[in-house]
């Protein structure tokens, strides 16, 4: 190995010496700045169609600690067609399991990001890269295809429009954890990271549940921090029973239900393929529908303080109410549209290529 620099470049100082588009997976969601130009935002199945695409046509990927599971790959055999693949992880167990690296590299991603950059910068004493074509391709793609929903047809609140509020009113120092299903999804998409770790969630492991207990672990590990648990109406009542952790041992933790209703990611699937045959999926924890548990009682009988939103016009001050509150965990009921969908998507086990923007609206790119 070269001699590495004396401060190791992180995955920004090596982006911006190389000048490449950078992808963020779901647990990468953090590792690099949002708000930087060079981010395309998050691959795979329910990523930025520029993103997606950016890695479905990439002569080169560099991956560093990604695994290239298949909700990030699509269909394995039709992933990334023209691209040598630097795979870069400190297990080597991974390297070439999935996708086989042209360039194999076992290491902590530190240090082999210093070796790299010392490799570039020796190769640009010879050779001047040239991405404009491929940047005005990415950015007229970026441009074209933003990240966006629109509003629910029922009346009820947009659950992007929420995750997006709690975002934009706690900031980037905030920690936020997520369960598993659509909110999930919108959490990794409509809140914007800019540092390491202020993402948590359980990835390809998929264990609702997973948010509550993390955000309390993250509250208890950076007291300071406001620490969101954006979750599930379905997930919340796997582990909602450690609200009374939460208060006995004051950790004032802010949790915010997503409640459609239903168990939203399997419902949107049923929609999508399978008819509209909507099967075991309604919770009737949401609007019009029994509403058990009644999650503001369920919040006030562990101690918490209980909010219920149903309409855009409550959002912000319900998130300020429960920024203000530090003495007590906070649960806030926010009743959303249960037919909100996640779009981006490329549909389970087809090729990267047929991402769809929204229902049945796929995006024309060259036909290569
Ligand atoms: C223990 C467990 N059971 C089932 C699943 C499959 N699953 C993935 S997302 C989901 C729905 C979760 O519902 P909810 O928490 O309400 O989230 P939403 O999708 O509605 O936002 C289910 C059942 C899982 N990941 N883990
Ligand atoms: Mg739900």
């Amino acid at each position: 190995m070269s001699s590495a620099p004396a401060h190791p470049p992180s995955s920004l100082a090596f982006a911006e010496l190389t000048g490449t588009p950078v992808v963020t997976t779901l647990m990468a969601r953090g590792a690099f700045p949002d708000s930087h130009d060079q981010h395309l935002g998050m691959p795979g199945m329910h990523g930025t169609v520029s993103a997606v695409l950016s890695l479905q046509e990439a002569d080169l990927i560099i991956a560093l600690g990604a695994r290239f599971d298949d909700r990030v790959t699509g269909k394995v055999s039709e992933f990334a067609p023209h691209a040598t693949i630097v795979h870069v992880d400190v297990d080597p167990a991974e390297i070439s399991k999935i996708r086989t690296a042209d360039v194999p590299i076992v290491g902590d991603a530190k240090d082999v990001l210093a070796d790299l950059a010392v490799a570039f910068s020796a190769v640009l004493k010879t050779t001047t890269p040239d991405f404009t074509e491929w940047w005005t391709y990415l950015n007229g793609l970026r441009e074209e295809f933003p990240l966006g929903y629109s509003e629910p047809t029922d009346g009820l609140l947009a659950p992007q429009y929420v995750i997006k509020r709690i975002g934009e009113l706690t900031g980037p120092e905030g920690v936020y954890a997520a369960g598993v299903g659509q909110h999930q999804m919108w959490a990794a998409q409509y809140i914007k990271y800019e540092r390491p770790n202020s993402w948590l969630n359980s990835g390809g492991a998929g264990t609702m549940g997973y948010s509550v207990p993390a955000a309390m672990g993250a509250k208890v590990a950076e007291p300071d921090r406001v620490v969101w648990s954006i979750d599930g109406d379905g997930c919340f009542q796997m582990t909602n029973q450690e609200l009374a952790t939460c208060t006995i041992n004051n950790i004032p933790i802010k949790v915010a239900i997503i409640n459609n209703s239903s168990l939203g990611m399997v419902r949107q699937w049923q929609t999508l393929f399978y008819d509209g045959r909507h099967s075991f999926t309604d919770l009737n924890t949401g609007h019009g529908s029994a509403m058990v548990p009644d999650f503001v009682k369920l919040a006030e009988a562990y101690g918490a303080l209980g909010i219920r939103v149903t309409s855009a016009d409550q959002v912000d001050d319900a998130i300020k109410l429960a920024l203000a509150t530090n003495d007590r965990p906070v649960v806030i009921d926010f009743v959303v549209s249960r037919d909100a969908m996640v779009w981006p998507m490329v549909p389970q086990g087809v090729s990267n290529s047929y991402v769809q923007y929204a229902k049945d609206h796929a995006p024309t790119w060259g036909e290569e």
